[in-house]
């Protein structure tokens, strides 16, 4: 019921924020419709990621196929999509962009069917531009569709993995029901889309039309395309004073393996001095490259591919992989981690189709102190970069990491003043980028100016633990189920929150995800004492939270441990919030937290739904609210922040209806 009237809600606010972009490029498909994160990029000027392409969504375009969505339940294709909307297309059917600027390459962001019983199929799409035959992309649907539980499956047919878990679905434990409950196959099917990339082979200017037609006779019933990005890549950079691994046997033909190469060219440049050079092509690497005390550099993401396929390992590796594939690692942590390592300029392909969380298949993993990782693509990898400290000051910078079968960047375990900085990272299977304090804090530490679109499970940002870490100027975009946009979570066995967070200047948008255990809406922003109490300084300030499809702040602690734990010294100021399905904050914990110049419009319910923890004595709710001024707007119940809520009035409503607010638009 609940499931039903968010869907609807949801569907109602994300339609009507479309209407003006689909109409343009339905209309008049010379008019192309340029967005972030399927907003009006003046909407998020400032914040995310600075990439160099630009992006249009599908259902934007002019198009004889059908519109999906808008939409946010949780194992839906319209869910998945960037907008929470796409244009699904039969074989003859098309979708055409016309290039907002000139442009040489593009990048299609699609999905096409599972095989019946598993492992994915290909498919082709043609590529026309100005109406002449270009050429012709082989879709792919290897690396996509996970089902069932974790740490899921790629079997559609497959009963449920864990029947001695309790599943939401019949909100029971199968093992121990009688008659034992039999779920529909596929289960909580998921992770629906994969990219690619194309170079249209020359530059065409603003105006040209890019057709994606299904050609006749595809395998696949149907081809949903979510949009396409499209840029002007610059040529390739060449050294001439560095270690070329075409020098020691590599082959950038991708037929023979190139990774002792690779070791060589590693070697003699340590010994020289000098750095190593990846020239255009594409490079078979099926193993982890240890990288320490060096230089690495492509002639660009486009141009130079490292790719691998996943081996088997048979025993596991000491570290209980039982896989390995392409990898740039530094040496483990407990070995004292590598150092001065500089990675730039390539792509690294993997080949992982499912979740092995003992795996290291990560596209960069290990220990990297004192070292950069810049303008790389890592596409297909388990995670993008999972870091495992201590280890201290890393700079991640500039690099697009999408289709992961989990994270796109961890800071695990004791890293210390390290920064993520203008990343774009698409299509997770968890968090987007997560700071996780396991035994050891991370410490100053900054995720800056990074975009996250379509986790499709967890959240766009989060943190668990630490000291002293900021997360800044971000843009965080439709998180899909588990989730929100921005996490503040003491979980996973993380060390405490100590110090300040500083939560600033970040932007989300159709954030905050349909719980499906608890069964309630989360915030976009969600601060959950789940193992301990939270009581570092949480400083959130200057954020914009828009069209949250329920509340937009969350503050919550799980039922079994709510009189142990508590949320207190947390402080919103200078925050705007454009439209809510239910109420501005959410407050279903023991604490407080105070409010300065948090201005709300077009709010779907009362403005503070306050449960406390859940007592309901005469002295009102364990939870209080201090108003610091400023805190102006409202919507369909009068002010957000009235006086009658404070301190700490019980408004609890445990699942409130969702009223779908109006699209976001200027402040
Ligand atoms: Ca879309």
């Amino acid at each position: 019921m609940i499931a039903t009237v968010a869907a609807a809600a949801a569907g109602l606010s994300v339609a009507s924020g479309s209407t003006a972009f689909a109409s343009a490029g339905t209309v008049a498909a010379s008019t192309p419709v340029v967005t972030r994160a399927a907003l009006d990029p003046s909407l998020v000027s400032g914040r995310g990621a600075d990439v160099g392409f630009v992006e249009q969504e599908a259902e934007n375009a002019a198009t004889n196929g059908t519109i999906i969505g808008p939409g946010t339940a949780a194992y839906t294709l319209a869910a998945e999509a960037s907008g929470r909307s796409a244009v699904s297309l039969t074989p003859g059917q098309y979708v055409e962009f016309t290039l907002p600027a000139a442009a040489n390459a593009i990048n299609v962001r699609y999905s096409i069917p599972d095989a019946p019983t598993g492992g994915g199929i290909t498919a082709p799409l043609d590529v026309t531009v100005n109406g002449h035959r270009h050429k012709t992309m082989t879709l792919t649907s290897q690396f996509a569709w996970l089902y069932n539980e974790y740490p899921f499956s790629n079997d559609p047919n497959a009963g449920v993995l864990h029947p001695d878990w309790w599943a939401t679905e019949c909100t029971c434990v199968p093992a121990a029901t009688t008659p034992t409950p039999v779920f529909p196959t596929p289960f909580r099917p998921n992770h629906f889309y994969d990219e690619q990339r194309l170079f249209l082979g020359r530059t065409y200017q603003a105006g040209a039309t890019v057709r994606l037609t299904v050609p006749a006779g595809s395998d696949a019933a149907t081809t949903t395309i979510d949009l396409m990005d499209s840029q002007l890549v610059a040529p390739p950079k060449f050294d001439l004073h560095a270690a070329n691994v075409l020098l020691f046997g590599a082959d950038p033909t991708g037929h023979r393996d190139s990774a002792d190469a690779f070791d060589r060219a590693i070697a003699f440049a340590q010994r020289t001095h000098l750095k190593v050079y990846i020239p255009p092509g594409t490079y078979q690497v099926n193993r982890h490259i240890i990288v320490d005390n060096m230089t690495i550099e492509g002639a660009g993401s486009w141009y130079t591919i490292i790719k691998g396929h996943q081996v088997d390992l048979s025993p596991p590796a000491p570290d209980g992989s039982v896989h390995t594939g392409v990898g740039f690692y530094g040496q483990d942590a407990s070995v004292g981690g590598s150092t001065n390592v500089h990675l730039s300029g390539f792509a690294i392909e993997g080949d992982v189709r499912e979740r092995i969380d003992t795996d290291q298949v990560n596209g960069i993993g290990g220990a990297l102190s004192n070292s950069t990782i810049d303008g790389l693509y890592i596409h297909h990898t388990k995670v993008g970069i999972w870091l495992d400290g201590p280890m201290t000051n890393l700079k991640i910078t500039n690099n697009i990491i999408v289709d992961q079968i989990a994270d796109g960047i961890n800071f695990h375990t004791g890293v210390t003043n390290s920064i993520a900085s203008n990343n774009f990272i698409r299509n997770t299977g968890d968090d987007g980028l997560a700071m996780w304090s396991e035994k050891v804090a991370d410490a100053n530490n900054t995720f800056d100016h990074n975009t996250v679109q379509t986790p499709v499970l967890a959240n766009g940002i989060a943190l668990y633990g630490g000291t002293d870490n900021t997360v800044s100027n971000n843009l965080i975009a439709d998180p899909i189920r588990e989730g929100s946009g921005i996490q503040v979570g003491s979980r996973f066995g993380a060390q405490a929150f100590a110090g300040h967070v500083w939560i600033t200047n970040n932007t989300t948008v159709r954030a905050g995800t349909y719980e499906l255990n608890w069964k309630i809406g989360l915030g976009a922003i969600w601060i959950y004492a789940l193992e301990k109490s939270i009581s570092a300084d949480i400083e959130v300030a200057g954020d914009n939270f828009l069209d949250n499809t329920y509340n937009a702040i969350m503050l919550v602690s799980d039922f079994p441990v709510k009189d142990l734990y508590s949320i207190t010294n947390v402080h919103f100021k200078d925050i705007k919030v454009d439209g809510t399905g239910t109420s501005v904050v959410s407050a279903r914990t023991a604490g407080s937290a105070s409010f300065e110049n948090v201005q709300a419009r077009n709010v779907g319910a009362v403005g503070v739904n306050n449960c406390g923890s859940f007592h309901f004595t005469p002295a009102g709710s364990e939870f209080s609210l201090t108003d610091l001024g400023g805190n102006t707007g409202g919507g369909t119940t009068g002010p957000w922040l009235a006086p009658w809520e404070l301190p700490n009035t019980i408004t609890c409503n445990d699942r409130p209806p969702v009223v779908p607010p109006p699209p976001p638009s200027p402040w």
